[in-house]
């Protein structure tokens, strides 16, 4: 049975096109369960984000690993992960160029994010969106892309 608090939830997903997302999004919570981790919108999920290769601006060389493991009693199998990089504070993303999620297979809740691309250095955040069962739950993971 699902927490009747779900048969609310109804969350679209955003589009990935410059200029039509939402503002800001904020991260509900940190939480202590994986050190590091993000809490997702409604606390069913912790994200954290590992940066294999980058974080670098001008580049699709980024590679970050994805740790997602249930925060409580899980509410729903995450069957697909969505990655937006956004620059909120100047209101656009990476254009046309999409990261592409992969399950390592390594552990359960392990994805690899290839093909990330920050046009420029500065604050980013990652738009996270983790979908699966009918339900949608989204975390905003802060990346800071350095000066070359
Ligand atoms: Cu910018």
């Amino acid at each position: 049975m699902r927490a009747p608090v779900f048969a609310v939830l109804a969350v679209a997903l955003l589009p990935g096109a410059c200029g039509r997302q939402p503002e800001r999004e904020m991260p509900v919570a940190r939480t202590d369960e994986i050190p590091g981790a993000w809490l997702t919108s409604n606390g069913s999920w912790e994200v954290r984000v590992d940066w294999e290769t980058g974080p670098r601006a001008g580049t699709v060389d980024n590679v970050a690993r994805l740790t997602i493991a249930p925060h409580g009693d899980a509410k729903f199998l995450p069957q697909l992960v969505q990655v937006t990089p956004w620059m909120t504070i100047h209101g656009h993303g990476s254009g046309n160029v999409r990261p592409v999620v992969d399950f390592t297979g390594d552990n359960p809740g392990t994805f690899r994010v290839s093909n990330i691309y920050f046009v420029m250095s500065g604050p980013w955040d990652l738009k996270i969106a983790i979908s699966g069962d009918g339900f949608t739950e989204n975390v905003v993971v802060p990346v800071e892309v350095p000066r070359e």
